[in-house]
């Protein structure tokens, strides 16, 4: 009696212990495809990132029609004696087209249509504030085929133009 008691204690524990076991083999096992879910993904997202500024760091100038208006304000273009501005300082887009700022300075910076010498906004487009590191929201530029000059709000020897054509 004494020995089928302890055979049937050992195998309630034994089960137990298999119960438990096979829970934190399965909480592994779910960590682990969260871990391999996540890893690869973001991974990618950053390479993604990565060839995206690559590419936009080598903008000429004139952006091909449907593709992607960037325009960078780089690190330092906070500085007013850097000599830094934003990447390309002149570009040209399809009417309507948008235009997106990539903020690559540690510092706030705006891209704000209207007159550099008086700091005065015109309302033709203004990418509000844009924190560092950061990216604008697409702007939609005028129809109207023509240069429009903007500058930064905060930094108003920062100056460039949108051309319209
Ligand atoms: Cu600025």
């Amino acid at each position: 009696m004494i020995i089928s008691h302890v055979d049937l204690y050992f195998l309630m524990v034994s089960r137990h212990y298999g119960t438990a076991l096979l829970n934190i083999g399965v909480t592994f096992a779910l960590l682990a495809i969260l871990f391999v879910g996540i890893g690869p993904s973001a991974i990618l997202a950053q390479g993604t990132n990565a060839s995206n500024a690559t590419a936009t760091s080598n903008v000429t100038g004139t952006a091909g029609d449907g593709g992607q208006n960037t325009v960078v304000m780089p690190l330092g273009s906070s500085s007013a004696t850097g000599g830094q501005g934003y990447e390309p300082d002149q570009i040209t887009v399809s009417p309507g087209a948008s235009v997106t700022w990539d903020n690559q300075d540690n510092a706030l910076h705006t891209a704000t249509s209207g007159n550099p010498d008086t700091a005065t906004p015109d309302g033709k487009f203004d990418t509000g504030i844009v924190g560092a590191n950061q990216q604008s929201k697409p702007v939609t530029m005028p129809s109207q085929p023509g240069d429009y000059v903007y500058f930064c709000t905060l930094h108003p020897f920062l100056v460039g133009t949108v051309t319209v054509q």
